[in-house]
C-alpha cells in the first residue's frame, strides 16, 4: 500500500495524511447511515443525562456502556438554559460511538477491507485490532474543541501500538475545525492514561511534558476521503467549529494484538463479543 518513502514519514513524524483514500460513494454511504442512527435516536430519552449536572454516575453509565453499543452524544452548546435543544437533533450530536464497526453492516464495510488490512501491515500493526470506532460530527457553530490529547491514554498497551485511523468525510479546513499535530511528537512520553475500575474511569498524570500549541503544532486542512493515520503518542487536538460548515470524520483505533493490551483500558471485550481486525 505505502512506498517507502511514506513509511519513512510515518516514523519520521509520527502521522502520514492518503488523499483520496475513499471514494464519493464510500463516504455518502457512511454519512447516510450515520444520519439514520441519529434519527432513530430519541434525544428525550437522555436529554436529562446530559443535562443535569447532578447526574454525573448517569453520563458514566451511558458512556462505558458505549463501548459495545452505537450511542449518540450530544454537543456540549446543543441546550439552551432550559435543557431544550437550541437547533435540530440532526445539528446537535456531537459523535456516535463506540462499536459501529462490529454492530452495522454499513459501518462495518467501511471500515474494513484488503486496503486497510494492507495499511495497517504497512505502518506495522501485523495483527490489527479494532477497538474503537467514532462518527464525529463536528457540527456548524457549535462544534466542540477536542482538546490536546494522546490516543494511547485511551488504549494502551505494552508496549505501545494504537494507531489511529482518521478519515475526512468532508473537507476539514482551520475554518470548521481541522486537526492540528506535533510533528515527531510521539517521540515524547505518554502524559496521561485513562483507567477504568470497575465502572469508576478516572485520568492518571504520568508525565509533565507540556502540550504542544500552535507555535509547534500544524493544522492538517485535508480533503474530503483522505485517510489521516496517526501514531498513538502524536499528540493532537482539533479547535472548536464556528464556521457555517460540518466536519464530518470517522475514525477507527487500533492496536496490534502481538501488545499486551491493558485490562484498564475503558473498552474490554470478551468472547461474546471478540475484538476482530481489518478482514
Ligand atoms: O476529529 C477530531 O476532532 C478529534 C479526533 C480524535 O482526537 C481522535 O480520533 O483521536
Amino acid at each position: 500500500m505505502l512506498t517507502s518513502d511514506q513509511v519513512r514519514c510515518f516514523h519520521q513524524d509520527g502521522f502520514l495524511a492518503l488523499p483520496a483514500f475513499k471514494t464519493d460513494g464510500q463516504m455518502a454511504a457512511l454519512r447516510a447511515r450515520a444520519e439514520q442512527l441519529v434519527e432513530a435516536f430519541d434525544p428525550a430519552s437522555s436529554r436529562t443525562i446530559f443535562t443535569t449536572n447532578e447526574q454525573v454516575r448517569a453520563v458514566d453509565r451511558y458512556f462505558l456502556d458505549s463501548a459495545t453499543r452505537s450511542s449518540c452524544f450530544f454537543e456540549e452548546k446543543a441546550f439552551d438554559a432550559e435543557g431544550r435543544l437550541k437547533q435540530a437533533k440532526a445539528l446537535s450530536i456531537n459523535k456516535i460511538g463506540h462499536a459501529m464497526h462490529d454492530l452495522d453492516p454499513v459501518f462495518d464495510t467501511f471500515s474494513r477491507g484488503p486496503a486497510l488490512h494492507g495499511l495497517a501491515q504497512d505502518l506495522g500493526l501485523a495483527e490489527p485490532q479494532l477497538w474503537q470506532s467514532m462518527y464525529i460530527f463536528k457540527q456548524p457553530g457549535i462544534g466542540g474543541e477536542v482538546g490536546w490529547h494522546q490516543d494511547a491514554s485511551f488504549f494502551d498497551s505494552t508496549p505501545i501500538s494504537v494507531t489511529t485511523f482518521w478519515f475526512a468525510l468532508e473537507d476539514a479546513t482551520l475554518q470548521n475545525g481541522c486537526l492540528w499535530v506535533q510533528p515527531g511528537g510521539h517521540r515524547g512520553p505518554l502524559r496521561e492514561r485513562f483507567v477504568r475500575q470497575g465502572d469508576a474511569v478516572r485520568m492518571d498524570k504520568l508525565d509533565t511534558t507540556p502540550w504542544p500549541d500552535r507555535t509547534t503544532a500544524v493544522p492538517l486542512e485535508v480533503k474530503a476521503g483522505t485517510l489521516v493515520v496517526f501514531h498513538g503518542l502524536l499528540p493532537h487536538y482539533s479547535a472548536p467549529n464556528r464556521s457555517a460548515q460540518s466536519r464530518h470524520a470517522y475514525t477507527l483505533h487500533v492496536t496490534d494484538a502481538r501488545t499486551v493490551y491493558a485490562p484498564t483500558n475503558w473498552i474490554q471485550r470478551g468472547a461474546d463479543f471478540a475484538v476482530r481486525g481489518f478482514v
